[in-house]
């Protein structure tokens, strides 16, 4: 019979082989068969960066071996996805959504030191405290923000039962919770924001607009029916220890016969280049397969982050082969993306080369990282149409860049 101490060493032994393999970029690989070229825009990768394996087994094991004789996982992991990510002390950082068999989610420190293999969590996950507010059954989605006020702000979906339905077990509301810290682990939880409609995926933006806080919001009537609000709005906020939205501005709507024609969400906070803002956002449309979501981005000018500069039509990312495949399949989502420092002593100043790294997640299971630059990203929402809403427009679109490709061929 082998013996527990051999068992625990082989374990110990794959789970450090899983944290510390190299990740391969795809590009003009074969991966089951079928080219994976990319579209030039950015490049994936081959392994998901951090998975439920992933999760150390201190969180999963009871390594007594009188306690536990079969070495069998106590705690079983069922996902890591949905990522907050940040540059923190040198360090490619993300918060991410650790979601356990008891589908209870919570919020997970790793870090890498190039961002894209070599991922560690920390000893422990984050305990958030529920400050002022009523306990939540569930938390998600951070988006990390480090302030011009010194802070670094975690805002997060906060769930709890709709219990003004107490006869339906689904009946759910979303609120945002706001918390600040300095180092990631001891978290200031301050008052939800208060709203008049439900709010996921709200996004705290880093500069202060008229000396107050701004946030990106996502009003919608119910918990997944956006109902007649829905969009990406704008709220701005005196003090964020008392948040509340008083004005709200929808800035990007919904349109039929789109890739957002249910709902759409602001993903990780906008990232500020020479040219304006950068955003990345998700869209969800309804199909006989259940909803499917997508990754697709927009900028906004330097003098009004509300005011929209470029709109690429179409999705910038899809599930791609295994990707499609989870939890809750069929579904990109991102809330994380860290732009490297600027690389000083750059000898063309018009070039912005800064490496983009997008953190995303597929299919509510693992997470991975697409890795772009600054000047890419630009060029992609500056140079892709826009989508024309119709089918006619779509072709006169394409028969537009025919006719000027025609014209270099003569
Ligand atoms: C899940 C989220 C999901 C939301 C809306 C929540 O209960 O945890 O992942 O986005 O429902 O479907
Ligand atoms: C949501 C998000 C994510 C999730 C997605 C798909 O509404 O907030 O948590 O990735 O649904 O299930």
């Amino acid at each position: 019979m082998e013996l527990w101490s051999d068992k625990l060493a082989a374990l110990r032994a794959a789970h450090e082989a899983l944290l510390t393999r190299k990740n391969v970029p795809l590009n003009g690989q074969i991966v089951n068969g079928q080219m994976v070229n990319g579209n030039g825009i950015y490049t994936k990768y081959q392994y998901p960066i951090l998975t439920a394996e992933h999760t150390p087994l201190e969180w999963r094991y009871d390594f007594n071996e009188q306690r536990n004789p079969h070495l069998m996982q106590r705690i079983m992991m069922n996902a890591v996805l949905n990522a907050g990510a940040i540059l923190f002390e040198g360090k490619y950082t993300v918060v991410a959504r650790v979601e356990g068999a008891d589908r209870k989610s919570f919020f997970a420190v790793a870090q890498s030191e190039n961002g894209i293999d070599n991922w560690r969590f920390w000893p422990r996950p984050i305990t958030m405290p529920d400050g002022v507010n009523a306990p939540a059954t569930n938390v998600y989605d951070m988006r990390l923000t480090r302030h011009e006020d010194g802070w670094i702000y975690g805002v997060f979906c906060v769930e709890r039962h709709d219990d003004t339905k107490p006869f339906d077990t689904s009946a759910a509301t979303a609120a945002a919770g706001i918390a600040r810290t300095k180092d990631l682990v001891n978290w200031e939880r301050l008052p939800d924001l208060k709203s008049l409609c439900q709010q996921r995926n709200v996004v705290l933006f880093p500069e202060f607009v008229d000396g107050k806080y701004a946030l990106f919001t996502r009003p919608q009537d119910g918990f997944i029916e956006t109902g007649k609000g829905g969009g990406i709005g704008w709220t701005l906020v005196p003090d964020i220890t008392r948040a509340e939205v008083r004005d709200e501005r929808i800035i990007y709507g919904r349109n039929y016969h789109t890739i957002y024609e249910v709902k759409n969400g602001e993903g990780p906070a906008p990232i500020k280049t020479d040219k304006g803002w950068l955003h990345l956002a998700h869209g969800v449309r309804n199909t006989a397969d259940g909803l499917r979501y997508v990754l697709y981005m927009y900028m906004t000018a330097l003098d009004d982050p509300t005011r929209i500069i470029a709109r690429p039509g179409g999705w910038f990312m899809i599930p791609e082969r295994d990707e499609y495949i989870g939890d809750v399949g069929n579904v990109v989502f991102s809330n994380g993306w860290i732009v490297d420092e600027p690389v000083t002593g750059n000898p063309s100043p018009v070039t912005d080369t800064r490496r983009v790294l997008i953190y995303y997640a597929s299919s509510d299971t693992r997470l991975h990282v697409a890795v772009s630059s600054v000047e890419q990203l630009l060029d992609y929402c500056l140079n892709t149409p826009e989508d024309g809403l119709t089918t006619g427009a779509s072709v006169a679109t394409i028969n537009a860049l025919i006719d000027k490709n025609a014209k270099i061929n003569k």
